[in-house]
């Protein structure tokens, strides 16, 4: 059998056999916290008996170690409220304690006990045991209340993974592994209870209720046997490595981080990469505006080795090469955002920087960016015009032009970008790589010299969507510091559309009228890629086109470009001119002369409302409308004398299908759709080489993990 071929398997249950599939599949383990399981914690003040609470500890731990090892998904619950207790309704604190003759609940959640206070966040006793703390890169999930899912982002972080399967354990089985079980159940995971990773304080409750969640042919679940389960996942673990692997150039995530648990070293990594990186640099221009220096980063790599001596326990980004757009704030290194007039050395990192930091992502430098993050070409930096990583007479697009092209030629795996109108999605296209744009306010936007502020977006810049997908979720969460984030818990559909049972999706597109602006090999690739999608279970469905092109138009055409000046001080423009470039110096006297008044805008915040409204319907929150849009990313793509020659109108043109995005609130994500010869496109048959093509997938607020999922689907068939 060959191991690497297994996708899903198959076990022994009741009421009948349980299959899951491995990459769709979480484990779950509920609440093993000190509070349940030794004295002195709430646990004992609930049930009295702790003995088959704390026999299941081993047998929980063999289960987490096997799902390890067999590369599922971990997910850990605590349950606790916040130390001011606003999170706890006061039935919780009454009821029992209010019982005739109570003896028992004399003490309830918040008060005091030997483990601290009963259930409380920050609290030893709320803290898992120690034979089953989280790894780095497991999730562990702070709930207010017995089940799961309520008020929780538990449903997001399933869904952003592409879980639909969960393998379920902890305790106690009367009450949150129940709970959490049936909350399941009605989002649609299919779940597998496993009878001897739970427990209660009550033997005889935790055989009831095993039997009521698999009871009528399985009304809530399968429950199964630890044994089998253990026996199917030991044929897909991963086996320890024997030699020390050197670096094979691969900058994937996945394959980076699979040879680093085989023991190559991220020194050897940052090594090879300098010798990649000051190559290219002696022949191309405009990639960085600061590069670190290699001992620098040889230095952070051998101190990351030497911070995580486990292989088996590194963190997800651990020794991940990627640069940062340089208008994003690093801590100590100039944020330039392409404008020198502007350069400032913050003392804070954003917040986004800080969270791939503590994952163990590497820094290699930040990166070329159009001016002012405004442009969609690469070609308006003081700091050089960097080309496509398919071509040097090609624009590499913009703003997010040297992010792009440092993932595209395999200088970084990865980068931070941002995304107002287009910028992450446009470069992504121009250097075949991914650009995913999440809902905004998904990831936060703080430390990040603001374009057009409310509606700005962070982008990750990647090079498939498997890992733009996981920067995305090690980055994303609520940031009250954010005046824009959305908040953690949002209305979530439940989970048809992805995963393997999705077999089938609806897609729009833009009508043939909307897509005449395509030179015509576009249309060509477009056309195929329709039929791709086609293939891979999309029915193509008509939509409503007019929200998606008038909101377009609203972002430049109306009020809304003047925002950009609302981020800089007063009278800052006349006194900068002469250092500015000279298409940013156009492109604003341009915003000044129209003298917009607030009624048109407040006009135009009311047009935005009015088509985020309508595009709802076009997105599947009902049973009508579509999964995704899939667009052409682009209409053309421009040699760099070309936009040299037409600066704003080649700009404005290279927006048709990524500007309306962030004014309805949508996430999107660029996706390479396969290469054309040069010459068709420019016509000219001594013209070599290939340049690449691709489509944007987009979808309603806070429908990213849906998005990806097709994203992926329509990448994996290339
Ligand atoms: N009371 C009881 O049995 N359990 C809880 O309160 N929480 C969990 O089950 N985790």
């Amino acid at each position: 059998m060959g191991k690497g071929k297994i996708d899903t398997l198959t076990i022994d249950a009741k009421p009948y056999a349980y299959t899951f599939p491995l990459k769709h599949t979480a484990l779950l383990v509920i609440d093993m916290q000190r509070d349940f399981l030794l004295p002195g914690g709430f646990g004992q003040i609930q049930g009295g008996n702790l003995e088959p609470v704390q026999e299941s500890i081993a047998p929980t731990r063999k289960l987490l170690d096997a799902c390890r090892s067999a590369g599922l998904a971990i997910f850990h619950t605590r349950e606790g409220q916040k130390p001011d207790m606003s999170d706890c309704p006061s039935s919780k604190l009454v009821r029992q304690a209010a019982s005739p003759g109570n003896k028992q609940h004399k003490l309830v959640i918040g008060d005091k006990g030997p483990l601290g206070r009963l259930l409380t966040r920050g609290e030893y006793g709320h803290d898992l045991v120690d034979e089953l703390k989280p790894l780095p890169g497991e999730v562990v999930i702070d709930k207010p209340g017995k089940g799961s899912f309520w008020n929780t982002t538990i449903m997001h972080k399933l869904k952003a993974r592409g879980i639909t399967h969960i393998i379920v354990a902890g305790v106690t089985t009367e009450c949150c592994f129940a709970t959490s079980i049936r909350e399941a159940n009605d989002r649609g995971f299919e779940c597998c209870g496993i009878s001897e990773a739970t427990a209660g304080y009550n033997v005889e409750f935790k055989y009831q209720t095993l039997d009521v969640l698999y009871w009528s042919q399985g009304l809530f679940s399968f429950v199964a046997s630890l044994q089998p389960l253990l026996d199917a996942l030991s044929t897909v673990a991963s086996s320890t490595p024997e030699t020390t692997p050197e670096w094979d150039g691969d900058l994937s995530i996945a394959g980076l981080s699979k040879a680093y648990k085989a023991g190559l070293s991220p020194v050897t990594v940052a090594e090879g990469l300098y010798k990649i990186i000051e190559a290219y640099g002696q022949e191309h221009e405009g990639v960085w505006i600061h590069l670190e220096s290699k001992d620098v980063v040889v230095e952070k790599a051998k101190a990351l080795a030497a911070k995580y001596p486990d292989k088996s326990a590194l963190p997800p980004l651990y020794g991940i090469p990627f640069s940062v757009k340089d208008s994003v704030d690093v801590a100590g290194l100039p944020t330039t955002t392409a404008c020198p007039p502007l350069a400032f050395t913050p003392t804070v990192s954003a917040p986004m920087y800080e969270k791939l930091i503590a994952e163990g992502g590497l820094l290699i430098g930040k990166a070329n960016l159009d001016q002012f993050a405004t442009g969609l070409t690469g070609c308006r930096s003081p700091y050089g015009q960097p080309h496509s990583a398919f071509h040097k007479e090609y624009i590499s697009g913009g703003s997010s032009s040297g992010s792009s092209v440092s993932v595209g030629v395999g200088l970084c795996s990865f980068s931070v970008g941002t995304d107002t109108a287009g910028s992450g999605r446009v470069p992504a296209l121009f250097n075949g790589v991914v650009g995913y744009k999440p809902t905004r306010g998904l990831i936060s936007a703080v430390g990040v010299t603001p374009a057009c502020l409310s509606l700005d977006c962070m982008a990750i810049i990647a090079k498939n969507i498997d890992d733009a997908r996981l920067v995305w979720q090690l980055t994303e969460g609520y940031d009250e510091n954010d005046r824009y984030a959305k908040p953690s818990i949002g209305f979530e559909r439940h989970i048809n559309a992805i995963g393997p049972q999705a077999k089938a999706f609806k897609f729009g597109i833009p009508p043939p009228e909307a897509l005449e602006i395509c030179t015509p090999v576009y249309r060509r690739m477009f056309d195929e890629a329709v039929q791709r999608l086609q293939s891979i279970g999309g029915t193509l469905v008509s939509i409503d086109w007019a929200p998606f092109d008038k909101a377009g138009k609203l972002l430049y055409d109306g009020t809304f470009v003047s925002e950009r000046l609302a981020g800089l001080p007063d009278g800052w423009l006349e006194q900068n001119r002469q250092h500015l470039h000279p298409v940013t110096v156009q492109l604003f006297d341009a915003v000044v002369a129209r003298n917009s008044t607030a009624i048109q805008a407040y006009r135009d915040l009311q047009a935005k409302a009015l088509y985020t409204r309508q595009v709802e319907k076009v997105f599947a929150y009902a049973a009508s409308g579509v999964d995704v849009v899939m667009v052409p990313t682009a209409p053309t793509h421009w040699t760099i004398e070309q936009v040299n020659a037409d600066p704003i109108k080649k700009n404005s043109f290279l927006g048709e299908f990524t500007h309306f995005a962030n004014v309805l609130d949508l996430c999107a994500v660029a996706t390479p759709a396969g290469t054309y010869p040069v010459k068709e496109l420019s016509g000219n048959e001594k013209d070599d080489g290939t340049l690449p093509f691709g489509v944007t997938f987009v979808s309603g607020s806070r429908m990213d993990a849906e998005l990806l999922e097709i994203a992926r689907k329509f990448e994996g068939f290339a």
